[in-house]
């Protein structure tokens, strides 16, 4: 079933906002509201410029990925939730309303929980935003440049595809929600973003593609995990953020190979990355331990009574739930296994199934996460260095959960708080990092140059040359 996709409307969308006047009007009352924001908190500056843009314009092969020089402003910020799967009625795959047909609209009972995730979900979308609105400043290429701004209207679509949820399923307290979603500000003490990562500063371009890698590595699971609600219109706007989330990841994996083979390439000349401006290997591990462990705690507790519900209700899933891939879709009568340090002793406990679904997730994800390091490990092979990255285990470094407040290092044994605070500045990166790397971040803007503490990229976007003009400044 192939959805009509109305490019025409001041909202492009392809939910038939036409014949919906009432949300309509609301989602047009918003939209300035939306814009102002984008303005104020989107990135600084560059409004006036083309940018090298992808734009959704379908939700069909090929219509998610039209591209032009567009200024950002202009950018058609549209609703469009991936057609159903097939003919007919979906069923739910999982959960106690496993094998009912999907949900139209949401329960009452599930309401409050529902408009949580959705809330919780859309409010990282802007934050992330605000979190990297001077990086334009200081690109290192304009492809760069135009990778950063690609991320960054997408997260605004994305905050647009949650907003839709809350207007449309969710009568007023959705629209109080949406207004709330525009006020909060990322790192305001005040009136901050929901979720810890997203309230950290991205100071600089290692640190956005340490974010893109891990934190919308995050989006990718959480993403997927609704995308298998039984609330059809969840599952459906999920499914299609999940396209556009695809480019994130790459732009992070593939930043931080570029800056690791910048390196590889120095110290395969016997240069010091330090001594020209370059990013040293063990600067480069900080980085990744910062935002991989902070990314581990957005999962929330591995033993959680919301997730378990969450589950329950058939509103969030599991990893890929409808692949088949679990051998009982209710996960009852069953336990995960995991430890958990009591004075200092580690001790196995059993956590049951449903509660332990953010562990099952976060599992998954650091799986993921683990083919990432990898591969650029690879780059360090084929430059014949026996130097390598690694991503730390889930234990370190963390604020929530079961090892939240307690001392590991890397590897994940315990240590003292003492121990641990005589290690951080080779673990984590200290001030003199964040001064190091900001000097280093020197924009480069001439087409197809790029800083010298990162190498180009092997090719293009949309089969054009690296030496595209990708943003054309005015
Ligand atoms: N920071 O039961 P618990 C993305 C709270 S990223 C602050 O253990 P639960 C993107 C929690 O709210 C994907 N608070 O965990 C990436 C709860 O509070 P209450 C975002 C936290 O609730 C890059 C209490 O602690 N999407 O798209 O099962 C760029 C106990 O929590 C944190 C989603 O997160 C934290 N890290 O799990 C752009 C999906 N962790 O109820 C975009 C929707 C926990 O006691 N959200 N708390 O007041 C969820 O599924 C869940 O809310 C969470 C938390 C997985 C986040
Ligand atoms: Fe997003
Ligand atoms: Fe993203």
């Amino acid at each position: 079933m192939t959805s009509f996709v109305d490019l025409e409307a001041k909202i492009p969308n392809n939910v038939g906002l036409k014949d919906d006047p009432v949300i309509r009007r609301a989602l047009e009352t918003w939209q300035p509201a939306y814009l102002e924001w984008w303005r104020d908190m989107g990135p600084s500056d560059f409004k006036q410029d083309d940018i090298y843009l992808r734009t959704a314009v379908g939700v069909g092969r090929g219509g998610w990925a039209n591209f032009g020089h567009v200024k950002m402003p202009d950018y058609r910020w549209g609703i469009f939730l991936a057609d159903p799967e097939t003919e007919g009625e979906r069923k739910i795959k999982f959960g106690d309303a496993m094998g009912q047909p999907v949900w139209m609209q949401i329960p009452g009972e599930m309401r409050a929980r529902a408009r949580r995730l959705i809330v919780t979900q859309a409010d990282t979308e802007p934050a992330s935003v605000e979190q990297q609105r001077l990086l334009g400043h200081t690109a290192p290429s304009i492809y760069d440049m135009r990778n950063l701004f690609q991320v960054n209207v997408e997260e605004g679509r994305h905050l647009w595809a949650m907003v839709y949820l809350l207007h449309k399923y969710f009568g007023s307290e959705g629209r109080d929600e949406a207004e709330e979603l525009l006020r909060r500000r990322s790192g305001d003490p005040d009136n901050p973003r929901v979720l810890q990562a997203f309230n950290k500063p991205i100071r600089d371009w290692m640190a956005f593609f340490c974010f893109t890698t891990f934190t919308d590595r995050d989006g990718k699971y959480q993403l997927a995990a609704l995308a298998e609600s039984g609330f059809d219109p969840l599952a459906r706007t999920t499914q299609f953020m999940l396209t556009e989330e695809a480019h994130h990841l790459q732009v992070g994996e593939n930043g931080i190979a570029r800056i690791i083979e910048r390196t590889a390439q120095l110290m395969k000349e016997g240069v010091d990355p330090r001594k020209v401006g370059a990013m040293p290997l063990d600067l480069i591990q900080r980085y990744i331990n910062e935002w991989s462990s902070a990314s581990y705690d957005l999962f929330g507790g591995e033993d959680s009574s919301n997730a378990a519900e969450a589950f329950a209700t058939s509103l969030k899933g599991r990893y890929r739930e409808g692949d088949g891939l679990y051998k009982d879709p209710l996960a009852l009568n069953q336990n995960y296994e995991t430890e958990i340090f009591e004075n200092g002793v580690e001790k196995k406990v059993q956590i049951p199934l449903r509660r332990a679904m953010n562990a099952l997730l976060l599992e998954a994800y650091h799986a993921d996460a683990t083919r990432i390091v990898a591969r650029w490990n690879r780059v360090l092979e084929q430059y014949q260095l026996s130097e390598r990255v690694y991503l730390p285990t889930l234990r370190f470094n963390r604020q929530i959960g079961l090892y939240g407040g307690l001392w590991f290092n890397p590897q994940g044994e315990q240590i003292s708080k003492e121990a641990f605070e005589r290690k951080r500045t080779e673990w984590l990166p200290v001030d003199a990092d964040y001064q190091y790397v900001k000097n280093c971040m020197i924009k480069v803007w001439d087409r197809g140059k790029f800083a010298n503490w990162i190498a180009p990229p092997p090719v293009g976007i949309n089969n054009q040359p690296v030496d595209f003009e990708y943003v054309k400044f005015h």
